[in-house]
């Protein structure tokens, strides 16, 4: 049986927002030392061949801290790597079409905006959704609205009785993922598994600390729950 992945602190690298001088592999060692539960590839301008070295680098680290492996977009090299799970966008492989692919047990996760975004990934029996952007971001060019903490409740909303996990995904920073975690709990108390985050960490100078902070905000608000 597939473990239960803790999704509390989700990273999406963004090798394009290093700091100058960071190294890309240095910088998720350091946010995985800092606290980093998932880590997923996400790779808009490598071709196949470096979006394969990366994530086969990319594993070794995640292994070293027992955390799971997720690949934006491409089953290809999820399959390559034999990573844990892959993340579809609405565009991309359908759902049903990628669970046909891929070897029982991969994780498969759907970014969602809306209601019935939410309804189709359940009904496609998705693991997990990420949903979002909850906030304004500029790290990339959004063609779905911003759905505000209040936006991403209604959706929680939709995940009740569903055991299905979800995440938030859109400008969550230290300085707004309480805020973020506390506004967004459904009226029905549904509340968020965790944070996905690219710029504060992988925009860093220390992404040790900025996972730290995150982690630590993520786990005091499920303490209290
Ligand atoms: N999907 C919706 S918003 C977003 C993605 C991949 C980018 C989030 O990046 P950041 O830097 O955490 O705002
Ligand atoms: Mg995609």
């Amino acid at each position: 049986m597939r473990r239960e992945i803790d999704f509390s602190l989700y990273l999406v690298t963004g090798r394009e927002l290093l700091p100058p001088g960071k190294d890309y592999f240095e910088s998720i060692q350091e946010s995985l030392e800092g606290g980093v539960t998932v880590v997923q590839v996400r790779e808009k301008t490598a071709d196949t061949a470096e979006f394969l070295d990366i994530a086969l680098k990319t594993k070794e680290l995640c292994q070293k801290y027992d955390v799971p492996l997720i690949i934006n977009d491409r089953l290809d090299i999820a399959l390559a790597v034999k990573a844990d799970g892959v993340h579809l966008g609405q565009t991309d492989m359908p759902v049903s079409v990628a669970r046909q692919l891929l070897p029982a047990g991969t994780i498969i996760g759907v970014s969602c905006n809306n209601a019935d975004h939410v309804k189709n990934a359940i009904s496609e029996g998705v693991d997990y959704v990420g949903i979002g952007a909850v906030w304004g971001t500029a790290t990339k060019k959004l063609t779905s609205p911003i759905i505000g903490v209040r936006g991403v409740g209604a959706l929680l909303r939709e995940l009740d009785n569903t055991g299905l996990k979800a995440v938030a995904i859109g400008g969550i920073k230290g300085a707004n993922a309480l805020r973020t975690l506390h506004g967004t709990v459904s009226t029905t108390g549904h509340g968020l598994d965790g944070v996905a985050v690219v710029s504060d960490i992988a925009g860093s100078t220390k992404p040790r600390d900025a996972a730290r902070t995150l982690r630590d905000t993520v786990s005091a608000f499920k303490e209290q729950l």
